[in-house]
């Protein structure tokens, strides 16, 4: 889509610091960080939220959270402990509407979250 951000970043339009990329995932460094590590894992295809997601993407939704567990490990977040979020629709937070899991680290976190 091009309108969405996340969609620009994959295509290169809008500059991230890139993490991790494959021929269907990317990770990158969230530009208003809320922990020491916050890192975001997206699909290069748009997808608006984990609503918009079926049973065919289970194998993305699967690499998805490997990345996550691969970047937390190459960040040094695990002995700490880290958590990985993806917020769906206006209520829980989602401000971009281009499916993304946010990989935190790096500090305390709270439960349950405001
Ligand atoms: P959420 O609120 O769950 O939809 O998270 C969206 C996140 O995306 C938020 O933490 C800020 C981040 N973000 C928004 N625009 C950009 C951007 O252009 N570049 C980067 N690196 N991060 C962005």
């Amino acid at each position: 889509m091009a309108e969405c951000i996340f969609c620009q970043i994959v295509e290169g339009a809008i500059p991230a610091k890139k993490l991790y990329e494959d021929d269907h995932v990317i990770a990158f460094d969230d530009m208003n960080p809320q922990a020491r590590v916050h890192v975001l894992v997206i699909p290069k295809r748009h997808l608006v939220s984990l609503d918009d997601t079926q049973d065919s993407d289970s194998v993305l939704l699967g690499k998805l959270m490997v990345v996550c567990a691969k970047i937390a490990r190459e960040r040094g977040i695990v002995d700490g402990g880290y958590r990985v979020v993806a917020n769906t629709g206006r209520e829980a937070g989602q401000s971009v509407f281009h499916l993304h899991l946010h990989v935190l680290g790096g500090r305390p976190f709270a439960w349950p979250p405001g």
